[in-house]
């Protein structure tokens, strides 16, 4: 028996060594953030928990509809809110919240307040719940400027200020991928041990991908940069094999598939929407951070996505992120879209 590679096969990275190992590498750390993240890893268990018994316990509803024992049924994405709102809060770290699901930032009261402001949409891709697709929840944070002052301009920050986004993906399994701003890891829950373990270590995009990501329903109110980079991925004139084309609609799906996979994803701006779909804080920003620290793109068809300024905190604004070639081809097509070719 080979009892050095049963040795190895049991010393697990869990997502608390990783990060533990991380903070170590800071010895004036306090931990704090550490002490955030663990919170935020026990709303995604708790919601992967909610999401897996969904179906089975009638927890899909409408919200303020009641169940067959009088109590008010929650719909899943309001319940991962509050999940997630009493975790970063517990946490006693946390000073600014701003949620998909809460049209107002909550400033965290004195007593309980923190350093690190969170912007998270609890459960993305909701109205793919019913169907069992894969959903997710993704989170940015931010350090606030000065805690006994926080205001608004806190979260409005370009996304380039923020030290670590991810997200976690309710799937045929659970993934958590995380970045701190060195590299991309994942990390997926084992349901036996209830441990998030490292599974795929320093994720990079592939250069290019093969695999373009959209709502080809809206092609018909599309700009010509969109439209001319679509048309290039069907028809090549440069004698390459057309892409292929995958989309879920649920944000964390196609991403976390571009990440690994490579290739490009885009929710463009289009006639009837001309700032896009995805809401920059909490949509946008993680997710182009991510792809910067796995190596690839993230472009708005005007500048780096991370170098947005927000003014609102439910702003929307188009993307196009994933791999670095598939990127550059479509900042080409806006380059020339400007100087008009
Ligand atoms: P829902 O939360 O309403 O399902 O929206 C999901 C989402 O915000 C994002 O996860 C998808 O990428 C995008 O919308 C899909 O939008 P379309 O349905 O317009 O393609």
């Amino acid at each position: 028996m080979d009892h050095e590679a049963d040795a190895y096969r049991t010393d697990l990275m869990t997502i608390t060594r990783f990060v533990l190992n991380e903070q170590s590498k800071y010895p004036e750390s306090r931990g704090d953030f550490s002490i955030l993240l663990s919170h935020i890893v026990l709303g995604c268990k708790f919601v992967c928990t909610a999401v897996n018994k969904a179906g089975l316990a009638k927890l899909i509803g409408l919200a303020g509809e009641t169940n067959v024992q009088g109590e008010e049924q929650k719909k899943l994405d309001v319940l991962s809110n509050e999940v997630f709102v009493k975790a970063l809060v517990s946490s006693g770290r946390t000073c600014i919240l701003v949620s998909e699901e809460d049209e107002e930032a909550t400033f965290v009261e004195h007593s309980k307040r923190g350093r690190y402001c969170v912007v998270f949409d609890p459960l993305d891709g909701s109205s793919n719940i019913d169907c069992g697709v894969s959903i997710g929840t993704i989170f940015g944070i931010y350090m606030v400027k000065d805690d006994h002052d926080p205001t608004l301009d806190d979260v409005l920050q370009p996304g380039k200020h923020m030290l670590a986004a991810g997200y976690c993906m309710y799937g045929s399994s659970c993934t958590l991928v995380l970045s701190t701003g060195e590299g991309v890891n994942g990390f997926t829950l084992d349901p036996s041990l209830g441990e998030f373990i490292l599974t795929h270590p320093d994720i990079k995009i592939p250069k290019k991908g093969k695999i373009y990501s959209v709502n080809e329903g809206n092609a018909k109110n599309w700009d010509a940069p969109t439209a001319k980079y679509v048309e290039k991925c069907k028809f090549p004139k440069d004698g390459s094999s057309p892409k292929s084309l995958r989309y879920i609609g649920s944000m964390v799906a196609d991403v976390h598939r571009t990440l690994l996979y490579g290739g490009i994803f885009l929710y463009p701006a289009d006639k009837k929407s001309p700032n896009g779909k995805l809401r920059v804080l909490y949509e946008v920003f993680p997710m182009s951070f991510l792809m910067e620290q796995a190596g690839g793109q993230a472009f708005t068809g005007k500048q780096r996505a991370l170098e947005l300024i927000p003014e609102k905190i439910h702003e929307r604004s188009p993307i196009f992120l994933g791999s670095y070639d598939d990127v550059e081809e479509i900042k080409a097509l806006y380059a020339a879209e400007v100087k008009g070719e």
